[in-house]
């Protein structure tokens, strides 16, 4: 951050866009005096904090009333940011804002940078590096689920796992460090046995909560879903039956489509990332091929492919097509679409469970099966074993993720070097390791770089 901590900082804390309302927020040592420029009511909003005032904006230029407003002041330590903090509900014009912004950075305000707001809260001992994230997390969140760990990551549950995982390990590194400061007194085999233990169990906790990182990327980013298929088979029909509107061109005409379409869709509560993409097949067209090329690189990317097959088509080629996705896809789900053609299609379409997991009969037509494809769909992502951990104890971050394996990996060390009796130097030096990779997560060690990169993420005047 270019701005000092004690500068004081403004930002539109609502989306840039025109609204019933926007509210603009300001933090930091001058806030007092900018609700006094550019705020007018009957009375001073500094004079009864934490209750909202009717009045009017003034530019500071023309000095002119430009917008009846309400005002509350927040006076530090009990504000979000732990400064003294307004915020101005105004008519939410992008004209506005920036006049009123305008005013203030007229009175010595800067405007702030990314997640600044959220950075200073952190800094001031507001939350912890977790809660932080979790703000962000809960802002973006699209689903019940998601919003639900954000949720449990913001009242500290998530930090309170992490912190206890960490307490026996504090312990145990404040023994072996006497130990090393008074090496007459030995350690004992039954000391050195319980040491080693502590180390394990937390070691097995860590373990745990690494794998529930899969499911946590599944319920934050989305389950992601790639329909693949031959030619003309329905992949874009069904992509619209599940979107509900008419995203995708269907025609038939095989090899319409040609890009591969994304569109995310939230069932049961959870997200679904979609992924249409061109009919599979050997195209003299160039354009096609492309497309062809594009559909194939996606496969490693699918946590599941629906492989769609025309119900009345009369060859076999699917079956090649299929088989040429065996290993290459996490999962394959066969769907015979078109069932209103070919009711016959049941049973004689059909492929084996090495290659595909479950077969399904539909009609996008007619709706007949996209009820129990939908439904496998959601328990296909309730069937993640994670799914029964409880919501704060879910790793949803890369940061974390990377901090709980690195800890994992230095309590492997720890334990190898005492059960082979090594010095318990190198014991202590690995503990110590484990220890600040826990303190990192809940960000009771940082780095400046690190919180650049944590809130560089957030947007503006959060
Ligand atoms: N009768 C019937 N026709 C269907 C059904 N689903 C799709 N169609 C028709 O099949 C044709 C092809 O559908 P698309 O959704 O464009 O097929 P696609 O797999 O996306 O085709 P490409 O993009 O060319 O690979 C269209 O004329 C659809 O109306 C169905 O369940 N029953
Ligand atoms: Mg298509």
């Amino acid at each position: 951050m270019s701005q000092p901590e004690s500068s004081t900082i403004a930002a539109l804390a609502t989306a840039p866009a025109p609204a019933g309302i926007a509210v603009i927020r300001v933090s930091g040592p001058r806030t007092r005096l900018a609700l006094k420029a550019i705020f007018k009511a009957a009375h001073d909003p500094t004079d009864d904090p934490r209750r909202l005032v009717f009045g009017r904006i003034i530019d500071y230029k023309s000095g002119d009333e430009i917008d009846n407003a309400l005002a509350v002041f927040m006076p530090g330590p009990h504000s979000y940011t732990g400064e003294d903090v307004a915020e101005f509900q105004f008519h939410g014009s992008p004209a506005l804002v920036e006049k009123i912004l305008q005013s203030l950075f007229a009175y010595g305000i800067s405007p702030a940078e990314p997640g600044e707001f959220t950075k200073r809260a952190f800094l001031n001992g507001k939350l912890d590096l977790v809660q932080a994230e979790a703000i962000a997390d809960l802002i973006n969140a699209t689903s019940e689920h998601s919003l639900k760990i954000a949720g449990e990551q913001l009242k500290g549950r998530f930090s309170e796992a992490v912190n206890k995982i960490g307490e026996p390990l504090r312990d145990a590194l404040a023994e072996l460090e006497a130990h090393i400061d008074f090496p007459e007194e030995g350690i004992e085999p039954k000391q050195s046995e319980g040491l080693v233990q502590a180390m394990s169990d937390a070691r097995t906790k860590i373990a745990e909560l690494l794998k529930t990182y899969a499911y946590g990327q599944v319920v934050k980013d989305g389950f992601r879903v790639l329909l693949c298929g031959r030619p003309n088979a329905g992949k874009s029909s069904l992509l619209n039956l599940i979107l509900g509107n008419q995203r995708a061109i269907v025609s038939p005409v095989s090899g319409t489509t040609r890009d591969l379409i994304e569109e995310q869709a939230v069932i049961g509560g959870y997200r679904f990332v979609f992924c249409d993409s061109a009919g599979l097949r050997d195209s003299q067209d160039p354009v096609e091929r492309i497309g062809v090329e594009l559909a194939r690189e996606r496969i490693p990317w699918a946590d599941l492919v629906l492989f769609v097959v025309d119900a009345s088509e009369k060859g076999e080629e699917w079956k090649t097509t299929i088989q040429s996705l065996s290993g290459k896809a996490r999962k394959i789900w066969m769907i015979t679409n078109k069932i209103d053609i070919n009711p016959q299609a049941f049973g004689t379409f059909f492929c084996e469970s090495h290659i595909c997991a479950q077969n399904f009969y539909l009609s996008v037509k007619t709706g007949a099966g996209f009820d129990a494809l939908t439904e496998a769909l959601v328990e296909e992502v309730k069937s993640s074993s994670a799914d029964r951990a409880q919501a704060s104890q879910i790793v949803t971050n890369e940061r974390h993720r990377a901090c709980l394996t690195s800890a994992h990996e230095a309590l492997g060390r720890a334990i190898d070097a005492g059960r082979r009796a090594f010095p318990l130097e190198i014991v202590s030096a690995e503990l110590r390791i484990a220890l600040q990779s826990l303190q990192e997560i809940v960000g009771k060690t940082y780095t400046e770089d690190i919180l650049g990169r944590i809130f560089s993420k957030f947007c503006i005047g959060k």
